[in-house]
């Protein structure tokens, strides 16, 4: 890195957090991007922006006892990190996954903070999660995980503090059973959560919110190149809350999906995806995408889910986990004649398949902006339940795809104004730092 100050606080970051690889990459990235602002406005260095911004405000790390339905005690951990407060209350999903660490809740909500910014809503920057895996556990086991993860996490959070929603592992039912542990605890009624039942302060339209979103940035990127979704074949990973509803925006603008995947594989439908059956196989049966293919004649199983982007497409939509894109798969995408990947994500392309997108042309849509919609229309939630009121579907997706469009417009006038034209990875870094940078200053230190 060829700035001292950049380079200096990433050697902090990796001497302070030793082995978080996943938190090392996501700061890399976005330090590596920031160069040519640090360097036009020395004020940032002086106020030591960036120390301050990669360094959580603050982070609780807890333990989660339960019981199982044989009667045993299991114990996982819960943590949220409670990154940068700048532009209003921590806001960021909670993950429920067997992989969860500090070193991935601290990427996602350091990713969170420029996101959120992107938006244009007030919402800060924050991550939470666990390494209990919901997969195979009844609704009673994850009930009682809930509960006591919520125990020890209403201490720290509130309406205006702190506003956790979903991610991986987290939805729907996840949600109900915090909020009403919240409530029971804290004794109050408001929008703690985000991604909540429609009858209890949810908001129409979040369900759908980040794959609409991201297809609607897509679309954007996709009329820089004069072109548009009609008559494009697609391929989404992922089977879960984000891949079903890109899925279903994507087809909605005559597209075609032909494969989807879940962590043990993928299925390839060259007649294309039916949807109803994926959404009852994983919205309803929680059961494995490899269900479809006994389902669906025309489609085939494989397993492995790493191996979908040798499938050729025009349009790729990365939508499971941080990582799954590598720079072989990229440089097969690009053989193969994609012209655009937007990250339904948070951070599903490896740096080496950054570059080979970047290199070859194919326009990129990194998941901090692409994926924004979700976090975007938790803040109208928010909105709404401060209001006491509800807004329909189409006001709640006319807002979230002008959100969408403006996000595209900020990231691209970014990446121009720092002689980066085309780079949406520097603009949406750029365009979303500068708003939190402008305002941390404003506040003092
Ligand atoms: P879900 O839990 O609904 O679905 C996750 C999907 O990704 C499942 O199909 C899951 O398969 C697959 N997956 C998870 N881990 C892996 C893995 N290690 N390898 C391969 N596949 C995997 O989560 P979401 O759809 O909500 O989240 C998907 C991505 O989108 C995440 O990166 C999340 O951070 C991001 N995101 C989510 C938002 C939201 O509003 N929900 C907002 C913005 C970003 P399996 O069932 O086999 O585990
Ligand atoms: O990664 C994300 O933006 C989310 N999981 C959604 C966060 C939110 O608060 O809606």
């Amino acid at each position: 890195m060829n700035n001292q100050y950049v380079a200096n606080t990433l050697e902090t970051v990796k001497r302070r957090y030793p082995g978080e690889v996943e938190f090392h990459q996501a700061v890399t990235e976005v330090l590596e991007s920031l160069i040519p602002v640090i360097e036009r406005n020395k004020e940032f260095e002086e106020a030591g922006i960036l120390q301050r911004i990669t360094e959580p405000e603050r982070q609780v790390l807890f333990m989660v006892p339960w019981v199982d339905d044989k009667g045993k005690v299991q114990v996982n951990r819960g943590m949220r990190i409670q990154f940068n407060s700048a532009l209003g209350p921590y806001k960021g999903g909670i993950r429920f996954h067997s992989s969860v660490n500090t070193s991935i809740i601290k990427f996602l909500g350091f990713e969170q903070i420029f996101k959120n910014s992107l938006t244009g809503l007030m919402m800060g920057g924050g991550k939470g999660g666990s390494d209990f895996d919901p997969k195979g556990k009844s609704d009673n086991e994850v009930m009682r995980f809930c509960q006591s993860f919520m125990t020890e996490l209403c201490r720290h959070i509130g309406a205006d503090t702190d506003v956790p929603a979903g991610d991986i592992g987290v939805g729907g039912r996840e949600i109900g059973f915090m909020f009403g542990q919240y409530k029971r605890i804290r004794n109050v009624f408001h929008g703690v959560l985000t991604g909540k039942g429609l009858q209890y302060g949810g908001s129409l339209a979040r369900t759908e919110a980040t794959g609409y979103g991201c297809v609607y940035f897509c679309d954007e990127m996709l009329k820089d190149k004069k072109t548009g979704f009609e008559n494009k074949t697609v391929v989404i990973s992922g089977s879960g809350n984000v891949a079903i509803y890109a899925a279903q925006k994507v087809q909605s603008l005559g597209a075609k999906v032909v494969a989807m995947s879940d962590s043990g594989g993928y299925v390839y439908d060259a007649d294309g995806i039916k949807l109803d059956i994926v959404k009852n196989l994983k919205e309803v049966e929680r059961k494995r995408i490899s269900e479809y293919a006994k389902e669906v004649k025309s489609a085939k199983y494989t397993e492995n889910c790493f191996d979908i982007w040798t499938i050729p497409c025009d349009v790729a939509l990365p939508c499971a986990t941080q990582n799954e894109l590598d720079g072989k798969s990229a440089q097969i995408l690009a053989k193969n004649g994609c012209i655009a990947v937007a990250e339904g994500a948070n951070m599903p392309s490896t740096p080496d398949a950054v570059k080979v997108f970047l290199d070859a042309k194919i326009s990129f849509g990194p998941g901090k902006a692409a994926n924004a919609g979700g976090v975007a229309t938790s803040g109208l939630e928010m909105a709404q339940n401060s209001q006491r009121l509800s807004w329909t579907f189409d006001e709640v997706d006319a807002k979230l795809h002008q959100i969408m469009i403006n996000i595209h417009d900020s990231a691209k006038n970014a990446a121009l104004e720092y002689n980066t034209p085309g780079n949406l990875v520097n603009g949406a870094n750029i365009a979303g730092f500068l708003k939190v940078a402008g305002v941390m200053l404003a506040q003092g230190f």
